[in-house]
């Protein structure tokens, strides 16, 4: 049995895993994070744990909130809030290398279904600052085609109905703000790291929208003080494995019950304004700081997020089970390469065409990472939530311009296709998405008006079906231009499979 990793025993690390060089006894909490899982803890929090390090304001202790799950506090209590971080690449023999750092940033986790008041309490504590959300594009309540709040979701139903023990994440930022004004405490800063177009004034919007139902004067206190930021984050960080666990369990000589893994590229871009103050997040190449980080954000969603979509559904039909074996396949790799140029490329105005190559050219060696295996479901999973900022505002952009989308919307319709749940050697599997069952009657509909339809309409039919799904599609399903793509792509998805309809298409 190892020792378990704690502030008892980080002294005993070996030399070549880095720690914290600060005093933890001396942290204090300035940031409530809200979505503890992999991707923040590969990110902020460490950019945040060098910050303190190199700065030595120790002020920025971090406080998370898990909303449901208590997997992730219980793996971290006994550690004292400790955990590693593996940073993974392939050497230049192709040898997998592994870089760790314990990380000091996280004081304690919280679950919110749990203990709704105490994420509120916290929230509401004078030292916080910042309120950080990384919760995936789901968290957020919203239409992912409009952005606008669903005031069906029942979590926002429910939180109407219960300011003291919301569930939702903007039931709970509105009722901590809420306790903050009351309480006379200066305003805060709401920073959203999740992968959606304007995540910062998006969630301004939702919060405003639903502050709005609450009480009119809080919308204006919330308005005129609290700052939302839009940021840019970009790091790969698939979920640990088992093996994960064991080899670097082996390396530190302890316990640690959830390292997290990811790559060492990193690049993060916010937008300087804060309500409060903010970490040094700039020292030690954490983050860069800027006016309008629009360009990066759609820089990002279009080159990296797009493309990594197409692969996890391209794959996933194909039967790869990582994203790797997806970008290996050749006829994958030349269909995602030829989008990026030909199609995503243009639509990114301001960036030299050098820029964009080498962008390319690192998106997919990041992809391929041998010592990083990423599972294509999990890059699949919520599609109906990602596909507008990754894939259909770049359509968008395009028709309007009268340029072509051939390649594009092959990508949209793989997603289709993949929602099938089967893949090419008949394995079955689940469709992980909030719309699930929504998007099983829209398939179903689909194919009742195929059949319906004569034999050289079926195709059509399907795709007008498909493309009239306003929650994803909202007006593009009225183009002509894009359910002609969508029906020559689907049919040849399906009659021929992915090989034969990326080669053709
Ligand atoms: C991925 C992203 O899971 C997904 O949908 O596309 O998490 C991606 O790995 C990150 O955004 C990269 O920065």
């Amino acid at each position: 049995m190892l020792e378990r990793l704690n502030t008892e025993s980080l002294p005993r690390l070996p030399a070549d895993v880095e720690k914290p060089a600060y005093d933890r006894s001396r942290l204090t909490p300035g940031i409530v994070h809200l979505g503890m899982g992999a991707f923040h803890r590969a990110h902020q929090a460490v950019v945040t744990d060098l910050a303190m390090q190199a700065s030595g304001d120790l002020s920025w202790g971090i406080l998370g909130v898990s909303l449901r799950s208590p997997a992730t506090r219980d793996a971290l209590e006994p550690q004292d809030g400790l955990y590693s971080l593996a940073l993974r690449d392939a050497g230049p023999e192709g040898q997998p290398r592994e870089q760790l750092r314990v990380v000091g940033s996280v004081l304690r986790v919280m679950v919110a279904e749990e203990d709704p008041n105490a994420v509120l309490e916290r929230i509401a504590y004078p030292q916080t600052r910042i309120v950080s959300l990384t919760v995936t594009e789901k968290g957020y309540c919203h239409e992912p085609a409009t952005g606008y709040l669903r005031w069906d979701d029942p979590d926002i139903l429910h939180d109407l109905a219960n300011p003291d023990r919301p569930r939702s994440t903007i039931g709970i930022l509105v009722y901590g703000l809420a306790l903050r004004r009351e309480r006379g405490l200066p305003p805060v800063t709401l920073m959203s790291c999740d992968n959606l177009r304007g995540n910062g004034d998006t969630l301004r919007n939702l919060v405003l929208a639903f502050a709005l139902r609450v009480d009119v004067a809080l919308t204006g206190w919330i308005d005129t003080h609290c700052t939302f930021p839009n940021t840019m984050v970009d790091r790969i960080v698939p979920r640990t494995e088992d093996g994960d666990r064991e080899r670097i369990n082996h390396r530190l000589g302890l316990e640690d019950a959830w390292p997290v893994v990811g790559e060492p590229y990193l690049n993060w871009v916010i937008e300087d304004k804060f309500a409060a103050g903010r970490p040094a997040w700039e020292t030690q190449g954490g983050a860069t700081f800027v006016r309008k980080s629009a360009p990066y954000e759609r820089l990002k969603l279009r080159m990296v997020n797009g493309p990594h979509s197409a692969l996890a559904y391209l794959g996933a039909v194909m039967g790869h089970s990582t994203i790797a074996d997806a970008v290996n396949e050749p006829a994958l790799r030349r269909y995602v390469e030829d989008m990026m140029r030909l199609e995503i490329g243009p639509t990114l105005k301001g960036i030299p065409d050098v820029g964009l190559e080498d962008y390319r050219r690192r998106f997919l060696a990041r992809v391929a990472n041998p010592a990083l295996p990423q599972r294509a479901q999990q890059v699949a999973m919520d599609g109906s939530q990602k596909l507008p900022q990754r894939l259909l505002d770049t359509i968008r952009d395009r028709m309007r311009n009268g340029d072509d989308t051939n390649l594009l919307c092959l990508a949209v319709a793989a997603w289709l296709h993949y929602l099938r749940g089967e893949d090419e050697q008949g394995g079955r599997y689940a469709i992980q998405d909030p719309m699930a069952p929504a998007l099983a009657r829209l398939l179903r509909r689909a194919d009742v008006a195929a059949q319906a339809a004569a034999p050289s309409q079926a195709a059509h039919r399907r795709a007008m079906v498909l493309a009239s799904f306003k929650p994803v599609f909202a007006d593009l399903g009225e183009a002509q231009e894009f359910v002609s793509n969508l029906a020559r792509h689907l049919e040849a998805l399906r009659q021929h499979g992915v090989a034969q309809a990326v080669g053709a298409a």
